[in-house]
């Protein structure tokens, strides 16, 4: 037995010097030392020695057993030594390799042209206010004062959802719900995406964006509503900028009229823009119907305010000198990066 122990002892020492993995160690470990191992067998039968030779042989065996796993200690450190310098080797970074340039992004030019605007109107005193593009068909047709049978009402014209939930035609609504929760001085406005069943094109887009505005208060009237428009318009397109309104027709309002400003791009001299009149017509705008303040429990009575919408996309593309709408909605990265 002693013989076997010794020869375990030397075949052990040699195996483990020339292991070369930290899996192969292992593996060695479990052959020799391990519950069905080479040591343990030898260990169990230690049962028929008698009983002075049972502690000699005992020390003989926990002096291999010491002795092969101090070894195996020793080779493991080895071992993950040259295993961690070959991981090394093979992961090193090249710090000579060009760097990853990183992109900045920048605001799209509709944004721009949103927050340009918003700060007009902040300035002014305005708030901004913002609401669910899916809205009620009573917010976005009855509470405005449209007829029943109006074509904008339409399937052809709105994206019904529901019978009573359509995707918002236009941003009134979030006026009515800014009504609906807070009774006047009412000062605000509403930017925000839009939609109408259009088939898409260079100027048509099921998708596009508008800004409307809403004053509330007791005392207010036309001046005021021209005196607001024509700052704004100022204050957007340049000191110089000269305003116009002609009589116009919408339900909400009362009169109603349509404003153009001299061409901001040939500064009224006319232009391919402004197809030689000299006018670019910008918004819609009128005295807010009594029908519209009653529904959203305002007293028509104490109260008057003037409001009005544009759109967004005609003026952003003339301004940044957009030739098609359908760039502005594609996000090709190369259209966006000319605008920052
Ligand atoms: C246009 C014209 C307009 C309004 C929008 C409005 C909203 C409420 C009450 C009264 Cl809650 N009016 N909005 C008024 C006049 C014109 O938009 O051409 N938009 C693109």
């Amino acid at each position: 037995m002693k013989e076997k122990l010794e020869k375990i002892k030397v075949v052990a020492l040699e195996e483990i010097n020339s292991a070369s993995s930290t899996k192969g160690l292992e593996e060695i470990r479990i052959r020799l030392l391990g519950k069905k191992g080479e040591l343990t067998g030898v260990l169990k039968e230690m049962g028929v020695l008698s009983k002075e030779e049972r502690p000699v042989m005992g020390k003989i065996a926990n002096d291999v057993r010491e002795a092969i796993e101090d070894k195996m200690v020793k080779q493991k450190n080895i071992i993950k030594e040259i295993e961690q310098s070959k991981e090394f080797d093979t992961e090193a970074i090249d710090i000579t390799l060009p760097g990853i340039k990183e992109e900045f992004g920048g605001l799209h030019p509709l944004n721009m042209v949103i927050e340009e605007l918003s700060d007009v109107f902040i300035g002014m005193g305005f708030t901004i206010e913002e609401g669910p593009e899916l809205e009620w068909a009573k917010y976005n047709f009855d509470m405005l004062n449209v007829p029943k049978d109006h074509s904008a009402r339409d399937l052809q014209d709105t994206f019904y959802v529901h019978n009573d939930i359509v995707l918002r035609t236009q941003t009134s609504p979030i006026q009515v719900r800014t009504m609906l929760n807070q009774q006047p001085p009412i000062k605000m406005l509403a930017p925000g995406r839009v939609y109408r069943s259009d088939e898409i094109d260079a100027t048509h887009s099921p998708v596009f964006h508008q800004v409307e505005g809403l004053v509330i208060d007791e005392g207010i009237t036309m001046s005021d509503l021209k005196g607001t428009l024509d700052m704004f318009a100022k204050n957007l397109f340049g000191s110089q900028t000269k305003t116009k309104f002609r009589p116009h027709q919408f339900y909400f309002t009362e009169p109603s009229a349509e404003m153009d400003v001299t061409c901001f791009m040939c500064g009224g001299k006319g232009c391919r823009v402004c197809q030689n009149t000299g006018w670019i017509e910008i918004l819609g705008c009128g005295m807010v119907h009594p029908n519209v303040l009653l529904d959203c429990n305002i007293d028509p009575n104490k109260y008057t305010g003037f409001a009005f919408g544009m759109g967004l996309d005609r003026i952003t593309m003339i301004k940044y000198g957009i030739s098609d709408l359908r760039l502005m909605f594609e996000n090709d990265i190369r259209f966006l990066k000319q605008f920052k």
